[in-house]
């Protein structure tokens, strides 16, 4: 009978292909963004990223296409398809620090996001929202320097409760090998020894497979990823690719032996989208919003303590007015 039926099967076993084909029609939605010293590559790096890059069939430009020093917040955007499923990919580029420069700018940019979702969750239009929420921040590090800049410091510990920060060893082609090694050792001593929360890789369950548990260490020990960009193409020995020539070899962008590049596009794209977007709406904006509420209210009690004194002045005066007529 139909009762036995429905004890048997109650049918929420299809819940994640609903949850699957409701997202997949609503699309999917990804916020990147750069921040860092002035010159290190950032424009550059966005570029080779992502932008033109991101397919087989890409267009590279051959003459090398000038990446001018940044000034304004810059938001890129692109729409991706991979088989049915759509991506809407924005990366937010940003002017570097330099002397006339801090990084208030970057603060402010994540701070109206979250304002703006937040109004937008408030109001009537609640099914149409759009998530324009930064969920990563790719945080520039000089390799020039020894370890981190005070700088440096500053700016991931205003940041470190507002985005998910990952950290990258700039121009990684200026080190040696063993300089990377060194360089990436001190630094991941150094944000720990200041207290800077940078994006924590998920624990793995111990019942995952040996494999995903050696990806996920390699991941966490190449922090700060080391990268090298490039928006040319270098034609060497028949081969055509993303790099720098110089006069003693070339560098491949997305050779592993190279630079972390590859690694650090795997992660963003395939393996940890997801979760940061998971950090980012539980721990972010949730923080943003408690931090809100927590404003809103004394501003409130600021009012009802004004609104309190005005009243005890009309009564005060009624009082003085009825003494005065009597
Ligand atoms: N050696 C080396 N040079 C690079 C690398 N990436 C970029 N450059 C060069 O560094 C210079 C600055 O690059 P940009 O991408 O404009 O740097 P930026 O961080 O965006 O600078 P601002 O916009 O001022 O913050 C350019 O001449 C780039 O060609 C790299 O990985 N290695
Ligand atoms: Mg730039």
């Amino acid at each position: 009978s139909i009762a036995t039926f429905d004890k048997e099967y109650v049918g929420f076993a299809t819940l994640p292909n609903q949850v699957h084909r409701k997202t997949v029609k609503k699309g999917f939605t990804f916020t990147l963004m750069v921040a860092g010293e002035t010159g290190l590559g950032k424009s550059t790096l966005i570029n080779s990223l992502f932008l033109t890059d991101l397919y087989r069939d890409r267009k590279v430009p051959n003459a090398e296409e000038r990446i001018g020093q940044t000034v304004d917040i810059i938001k890129h955007t692109i729409g991706i398809e991979e088989k049915g499923i759509k991506l809407r990919l924005s990366i937010i580029d940003t002017p570097g620090f330099g002397d006339a420069v801090n990084n208030t700018h970057v603060e402010d940019y994540i701070d109206q996001q979250f304002e703006q979702y937040f109004r937008d969750e408030s109001g009537l239009n609640r099914k149409n929202i759009q998530d324009n929420r930064v969920h990563c921040l790719l945080y520039f590090i000089s390799p020039f320097g020894h370890g981190l800049r005070p700088i440096d410091v500053e700016c991931m510990k205003a940041l470190h409760e507002k985005v998910n920060i990952i950290p990258l060893l700039a121009k990684a082609d200026s080190l040696t090998q063993a300089e990377v090694y060194s360089k990436k050792l001190k630094m991941r001593d150094e944000i720990k020894q200041f207290g800077i929360n940078i994006y924590q890789f998920p624990e793995c369950d111990s019942d995952e497979d040996e494999d995903f548990k050696r990806q996920e260490q390699i991941l966490k020990d190449s922090i700060p990823f080391a990268v090298i960009g490039s928006n040319i193409q270098v034609d060497s020995k028949g081969r055509k690719f993303r790099g720098r020539s110089y006069p003693w070899g070339v560098v491949e962008v997305e050779n592993p032996i190279h630079s972390d590049f590859l690694m650090l596009r795997n992660m963003l794209v395939r393996t940890h989208m997801q979760d940061l977007k998971d950090v980012t709406r539980e721990i972010h904006y949730e923080n943003y919003r408690a931090n809100r509420s927590a404003t809103d209210f004394l501003l409130l009690s600021f009012q009802l303590r004004k609104m309190q004194e005005v009243l005890e002045r009309i009564q005060e005066q009624m009082q003085q007015s009825q003494t005065g007529t009597c």
